[in-house]
């Protein structure tokens, strides 16, 4: 009986799996539903076929390797760190969901919260200003890509733009946010019915999109902790530092000091780089200055025992304690 009991968890378990496969999502509407601002033929085919092939190419690439249990997030996110092809397929799988999720036909299109409405006003002006925008940095993007309206980590509206599939949560982006608009600039989106005229069909774009549901991405994303650590991942030498921190740290722990008794010049002077940098504004306060002042004197006195030959020991204690003030100065950014 027990042998039984042991063979029926060994079997559902097998079953069980963290694995994150993507599928295509429903439009909610029927694909002549958006005309005849945009074509059923063009819909059918850029949601069947190509938001389709991201995603198909997105699971080929990442079933049965360690990305498999990374939330979507993070492989964008790391972008810099993926394959090309990875990076390509989360982008479009994730870019392509947002665009549908915002597109609606005219009837069925739910109002601008007074919240985004506001912060509109405040940046732009009317919303028409903040469509003519959108439209400028669209005509501007050279080749594929996307435009965005996006929130940025000071919690501001923004308006970038990327090329083929990146978007702002991608650390190979330059302006980086949480995207709430995004634009297809493919000519995959609008070539049937309109060809090669690209402000046609953003002009049509905008008899499509649902203000509801950006301003349902607007609220979410004000307050999402996604923000913080794209700000983070903006203060260059926090990053700097992190990377030897880690490289040190790592091998310390399982007993191997010989990347630490070669690079603690190194990691000295990333520590003193990032004391005297200058944080994002939302993250600069005085506790911050402190920790900062304290992890530079414990990379100072790590590097002194280095040069003193001191015993494992002895570095294992110093790059751990190094460590905590790291993780101190690290949680203070999420206040
Ligand atoms: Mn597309």
């Amino acid at each position: 009986m027990k042998s039984l009991t042991a063979l029926f968890i060994f079997i559902s378990t097998a079953f069980i799996s963290n694995s994150q496969v993507y599928k295509l999502p429903d439009l909610g509407y029927a694909y002549q539903d958006y005309a005849p601002f945009i074509d059923a033929k063009t819909m059918e085919i850029h949601h069947s076929k190509h938001h389709q092939a991201y995603v198909n190419n997105l699971n080929k690439a990442i079933v049965g390797t360690a990305l498999e249990t990374q939330s979507l997030t993070d492989l964008m996110f790391y972008a810099s760190y993926r394959s090309d092809v990875v990076r390509n397929n989360a982008g479009g799988h994730f870019n392509h969901s947002l665009f549908w999720d915002n597109l609606a036909p005219v009837l069925v299109q739910t109002e601008i919260s007074a919240e985004l409405s506001l912060a509109i006003k405040e940046q732009f002006g009317v919303l028409d200003s903040l469509k003519v925008k959108l439209n400028q940095a669209s005509m501007g993007r050279f080749g594929s890509g996307w435009a965005w309206l996006m929130v940025t980590p000071d919690k501001k509206l923004a308006i970038s733009t990327t090329a083929n599939q990146d978007n702002p949560i991608m650390d190979v982006s330059k302006e980086r946010g949480i995207p709430i608009l995004g634009i297809d600039l493919w000519e995959h989106a609008y070539y049937l019915s309109y060809q090669n005229k690209r402000a046609d069909y953003l002009t049509a774009l905008w008899s499509l999109t649902n203000w509801g549901s950006v301003s349902a991405k607007y609220a979410t994303a004000i307050k999402d902790s996604l923000l913080i650590e794209i700000e983070k991942d903006s203060w260059p030498a926090l990053k700097d530092f992190h990377k030897v921190m880690a490289q040190t740290f790592h091998p310390s722990e399982s007993g191997n000091l010989q990347p630490l008794r070669t690079r603690s010049t190194e990691l000295l002077t990333k520590s003193m780089l990032l004391r005297i940098s200058v944080p994002p504004k939302s993250l600069d306060k005085k506790e911050l200055h402190d920790a900062l002042s304290r992890l530079e004197k414990a990379c100072h006195s790590i590097n002194e025992q280095v040069n003193k030959n001191a015993k494992d020991a002895v570095l294992i204690k110093a790059i751990a304690g190094a460590h905590d003030i790291f993780h101190e100065v690290q949680g203070l950014c999420h206040d």
